[in-house]
């Protein structure tokens, strides 16, 4: 009654920000992504009778209150589907730092939903994995199939999942992560979520996302790098421009992610085609073709404010170890 998974997080190339239904986290809108390969959770999940309540251990430290009134909530679900009482111990950590603008609600969920429901001795289709997991973070639906992802909202509860558009092979393109800060987040994506409606630009960035998407979608299938990286950057800053004219206003990257965007900018100039995201924190993914890594890996190791770098594939779905 022991079961062990590994899932790696995700980078979204059209954002998840703000809901439909907070409570079952459906999405205003649909989003696609890339799987990391180097950025993941392994996450082990052992029942025993001998428990008299739920354990969980945080790379290797006793979760916080709030993290672990969430991830029993979780448990409470798939104790549920699997009809059973018993309680468990949950060891998670992490390749990356936590709450930085590398999903780890996305890894760390993903991984938690496969390893609790085989420990449960569930069989679930990955579509489920993806429903359930959803209900635990939403981008973490994201992380349960392999390669480039897009999330359908859908319409309820059992229409909201993701699935594979492509597999990780299908494009040899990079996430490489400038890690510049590891500071856990002062407000929670959570939190940010909630407070979307607040921006005088939410409702405009919803209704304009079904063109944006048909236009990636058609980038990814002809793999129109300049297309794709084109998109991947506006969607960042129109992401942003909603997060920083909600109230209270989120300011997720600071002075070094600038000095990052402005170094990619000048790599474009020097023909290195080079593309920026950022997510609910400092940290810059830059989208770039394998080829051009080893240039880029070199003009970070430059830079003083860049503590760590992290260079990804396009990762697999979430699986048993
Ligand atoms: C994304 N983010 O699409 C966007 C971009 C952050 C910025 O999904 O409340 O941690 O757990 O469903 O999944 C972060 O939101 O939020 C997120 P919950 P989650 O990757």
């Amino acid at each position: 009654m022991k079961a062990a998974a590994k899932a790696t997080s995700n980078i979204a190339f059209i954002k998840y920000w703000g809901k439909k239904d907070e409570a079952l986290r459906i999405p205003a809108n649909s989003s696609i992504s890339m799987n990391l390969s180097n950025a993941y959770s392994i996450t082990s999940v052992e029942l025993s009778k001998n428990l008299k309540k739920d354990q969980v251990y945080l790379n290797s430290k006793k979760a916080e209150e709030d993290e672990y009134t969430r991830i029993v909530k979780h448990l409470d679900l798939i104790r549920a589907l699997a009809k059973s009482n018993l309680f468990a111990k949950v060891k998670s950590r992490n390749s990356f730092p936590k709450g930085t603008g590398i999903a780890s609600s996305a890894s760390g969920f993903a991984a938690l939903t496969l390893a609790a429901t085989k420990a449960f001795k569930l069989n679930l289709s990955q579509k489920k994995l993806s429903i359930l997991a959803r209900l635990g973070s939403g981008s973490a639906c994201r992380s349960i199939p392999p390669g480039f992802v897009e999330w359908v909202k859908g319409a309820d509860s059992k229409t909201s999942y993701a699935k594979t558009l492509y597999p990780p092979s299908y494009w040899d393109i990079l996430d490489i992560v400038a890690i510049v800060g590891e500071s856990k987040k002062e407000i929670s994506s959570t939190k940010g979520h909630s407070l979307t409606g607040t921006s005088p630009f939410f409702n405009k960035r919803i209704a304009d996302l079904p063109q944006k998407i048909k236009d990636i979608k058609k980038a990814l299938k002809f793999k129109d790098f300049t297309k794709l990286g084109t998109i991947i950057e506006e969607e960042a800053l129109n992401m942003h421009a909603v997060m920083l004219t909600q109230r209270p206003p989120l300011i997720y990257f600071n002075s070094s992610s600038l000095s990052i965007i402005r170094e990619i900018y000048e790599m474009r100039k020097k023909g290195i085609e080079a593309y920026f995201t950022l997510d609910a924190g400092p940290n810059v993914h830059i989208i770039c073709k394998a080829p051009d890594a080893p240039k880029i890996k070199k003009i970070l190791k430059n830079q003083k404010i860049v503590k760590k770098i992290l260079v990804n594939k396009p990762g697999n779905g979430t699986e048993i170890i």
